[in-house]
């Protein structure tokens, strides 16, 4: 009889579970593949679409020339032993729509997706994608029980790309020169950060007026909103899935990144029992560290009013899966 062939640790490659194949889950797929990051398996509830999105970007390899392996699925036990999940599962907002309006539905779907998903997987860490973000981070990590540095809300690093694309647009300067932070929830009442903008190390603020500062702050809170409003169906997914992308390298690769990412709050910022976007170093674990940044009289208010209005919809959430306290 023989044996088994020998498999050494390192033939093992990372995987990532994408729950969720619609236009951010399809497109991430794309990117961590292409990227060479990680194997991928992509789970929706729609029988035969995922299969089909993985053989097409199996396809795909024959021209970009790389060995990920792409699964598509239905059933969660092809997502075992997963060391990233990512939940892009529920629906997206529609013209007129707030994320906020996704509550009821996404809720449902995020709980259950999760708790599937880190069943077949419990050492995974957990990125959440669905919106309201700030509200489904946190419904997911109650379902799963994971510790909370293991669950991270991806919006920040999507935010600050948009703070960044306008800066650059604005100046005519490289976009490879600005670096930008986004606190707060991924919604109308987010806090770009004007002080803690820079463009190659000069701050935001010797480079501009504060009415041109202001609009594109304005801008950037409404930088979702603005590609709904012109694309009438769907919500924004090329950015998105780049900014889900840089996290899971950031993870995959431990790389100690600083980006803001909505992470559990216990008293940071003089907040309690939330997730809400806040810098944080990334790395293997997880969420290994939250910055707290000294913040003007203005920014704090402005921070804890968004953390007011994501602890709002939490207990809309509760109260929906019948969780109220
Ligand atoms: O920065 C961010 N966090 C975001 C979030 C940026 C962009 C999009 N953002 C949100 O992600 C958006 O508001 C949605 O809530 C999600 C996914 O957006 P996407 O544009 O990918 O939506 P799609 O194309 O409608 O895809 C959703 C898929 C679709 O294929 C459904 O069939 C599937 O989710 N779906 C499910 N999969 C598995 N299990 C369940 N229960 C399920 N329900 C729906």
């Amino acid at each position: 009889m023989t044996s088994a062939p020998f498999r050494p640790q390192f033939c093992k490659s990372p995987r990532v579970s994408i729950i969720g194949a619609g236009k951010v889950g399809s497109t991430l797929a794309q990117r961590v593949a292409e990227k060479n990051l990680a194997d991928v398996v992509m789970l929706d509830v729609v029988k035969g679409m995922p299969q089909g999105l993985a053989l097409d970007l199996m396809e795909a390899r024959g021209v970009e020339r790389h060995d990920r392996r792409i699964v598509g699925t239905n059933d969660y036990e092809d997502t075992a032993e997963s060391d990233i999940v990512v939940i892009t599962a529920g629906r997206p907002r529609k013209p007129g729509m707030n994320r906020d309006d996704l509550i009821e539905v996404n809720a449902k779907i995020v709980g259950e997706a999760a708790q599937q998903a880190i069943a077949r997987s419990p050492d995974a860490i957990l990125i959440v994608v669905t919106n309201p973000l700030d509200v489904m981070t946190y419904v997911a990590w109650e379902a799963t029980g994971l510790p909370s540095r293991r669950v991270i809300g991806m919006a920040g690093i999507l935010d600050a790309a948009r703070f960044k694309t306008f800066v650059a647009m604005e100046l005519g300067v490289s976009i490879q020169e600005i670096n930008a932070m986004v606190l707060g929830d991924h919604g109308n009442l987010m806090v770009p950060l004007a002080r803690y903008c820079t463009v190659s190390g000069i701050p935001l603020t010797e480079l501009m007026d504060r009415p041109t500062i202001d609009r594109l702050v304005e801008r950037t809170r409404h930088g979702g909103t603005e590609i709904v409003e012109l694309m009438q169906t769907g919500s924004a997914y090329f950015a998105p899935a780049s900014s889900i992308c840089l996290t899971i390298e950031a993870i995959l690769l431990n790389q100690s990144r600083i980006v803001p990412a909505a992470a559990y709050l216990e008293g940071e910022y003089g907040l309690k029992d939330l997730f809400l976007g806040v810098p944080c170093l990334l790395g293997c674990g997880g969420i290994e560290k939250i910055i707290e940044l000294d913040l003007t009289d203005e920014e704090r208010q402005a921070f804890l009013a968004s953390g007011k209005l994501v602890c709002e919809h939490l207990e809309q959430a509760k109260a929906i899966l019948g969780k109220s306290s």
